[in-house]
């Protein structure tokens, strides 16, 4: 018999999963839309996936597999649905994937069919997180995640460091998913790591993070580029860094490409996460570059600051002061969802267009790198703005 709390907990569920989600009226910046509610949360996980509905097995109804958040999800656009691979994190810190699909991308997400799971290739990796799903002009779809493993040369008494490398998936239609090797760099650590949707000189290639360091990136860290011959058996011989980290800037501790680059005629669209230190611990924002069609190791443009932020209740959560992106989908109508976790807790929708991301990353100034050259970039606005007001007065 199905206990009867379920049918209780359903019709709740349901009505979490049917509210509308409206743009944030009192949010403006004229760069991108943002919402009212989270698109994600652990709460639109189904009720069979956490609860046992056998009353005579659960008499209390107790959930028997609960889940902590959901974040960090790879975005597609696939068959007309926006699909996310959510990041589902369960109250035993194991992070799996899943997916969970919407018609219009700001609303009615639903989590469907099954978590992910593909042939076990590594019985160390601990934990998987943060997939980013691209669909590459070899026809795959592919997802590059971080796995995740004990450090073994950690000391006895050091039951928290761990060793990241970047998993390595591919699927066509997002159900069967086929286990490749991990991608190899000489790397010690790898985080944040993608691959570029085209074949660069006739090669694939991906951004990478070079680190020796867990949580810090050590001796490496910034944005890098690498190219490999064999998709099937990938192997990144040489690495070098496209955008660095830099002092008193949002990314002067740490910086991780986000999804894909979005390809637009002005040049490839990033949009990243930098890391900055506070004495509150560090602050996790976005900011976007863009790089050339001709050569995409060479930037073109770069905004100064950041281009999102946490915002208002996003502040707070497991890991407080973090947004965090690693997928983003541009639709039919050039319509641009950016979708980003909040203090690792749950997933938001941004939205803007090809143009709005084009203007902003191409027309907004860059950083000076000093506060004398900012009060000169915004005594500049200040006087041009002055000018027009005396002529329209
Ligand atoms: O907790 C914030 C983020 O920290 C890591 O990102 P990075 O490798 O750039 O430091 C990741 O663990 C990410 O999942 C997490 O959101």
């Amino acid at each position: 018999m199905i206990h009867k709390k379920y049918g209780e907990l359903l019709a709740k569920q349901e009505e979490l999963l049917n509210k509308p989600n409206k743009v944030n009226e009192q949010f403006y910046n004229g760069i991108y839309d943002r919402y009212e509610n989270p698109v994600l949360t652990r709460h639109h996980v189904p009720l069979h996936w956490r609860f046992d509905l056998d009353e005579e097995q659960n008499p209390y109804f107790m959930e028997r597999l609960g889940i902590n958040a959901t974040l960090n999800p790879g975005a597609i656009y696939h068959n007309g649905k926006y699909v996310l691979v959510s990041r589902t994190e369960g109250l035993d810190r194991k992070s799996i994937f899943a997916l969970a699909e919407s018609d219009n991308g700001i609303d009615h997400f639903r989590f469907v069919g099954e978590p992910l799971v593909w042939e076990d290739m590594d019985e160390n990796e601990t934990n998987m997180y943060d997939m980013r799903l691209v669909k590459h002009e070899d026809g795959w779809i592919y997802g590059i995640y971080c796995s995740e493993q004990k450090d073994p040369d950690a000391a006895p008494f050091d039951t928290s460091s761990a060793v990241a490398q970047a998993g390595f998936v591919r699927t066509q239609d997002l159900k069967t998913w086929t286990r490749l090797p991990n991608i190899k760099t000489n790397s010690p650590q790898q985080r944040n790591v993608v691959l570029h949707p085209e074949f660069v000189d006739g090669k694939y290639a991906f951004y990478t993070r070079p680190q020796d360091g867990f949580i810090s990136t050590g001796s490496g860290g910034g944005i890098a580029f690498g190219y490999c011959e064999d998709i099937l058996n990938p192997v990144i011989d040489e690495e070098f860094i496209i955008d660095e980290r830099q002092y008193h800037t949002v990314y002067e501790v740490k910086n991780g490409q986000g999804p894909a680059p979005i390809k637009t005629d002005r040049g490839w669209i990033h949009i990243a996460h930098g890391v900055r230190n506070t004495a509150a611990g560090l602050r996790y924002v976005l900011y976007t570059f863009a790089t050339s069609l001709s050569d995409p190791t060479e930037i073109i443009a770069k905004p100064g600051g950041h281009f999102l932020a946490p915002y208002d209740d996003e502040r707070v959560g497991d890991v407080s002061n973090v947004v965090f992106c690693n997928g983003a989908v541009v639709n039919d109508q050039k319509e641009v969802f950016i979708y980003y976790a909040s203090s690792d807790t749950r997933i938001h929708v941004a939205t803007t267009t090809i143009d709005k991301l084009i203007d902003y990353t191409f027309n907004t100034p860059a950083d000076t790198f000093r506060s004398l050259g900012s009060a000169a970039q915004r005594a500049q606005l200040i006087k041009k703005n002055e000018s027009l007001l005396k002529v329209t007065k």
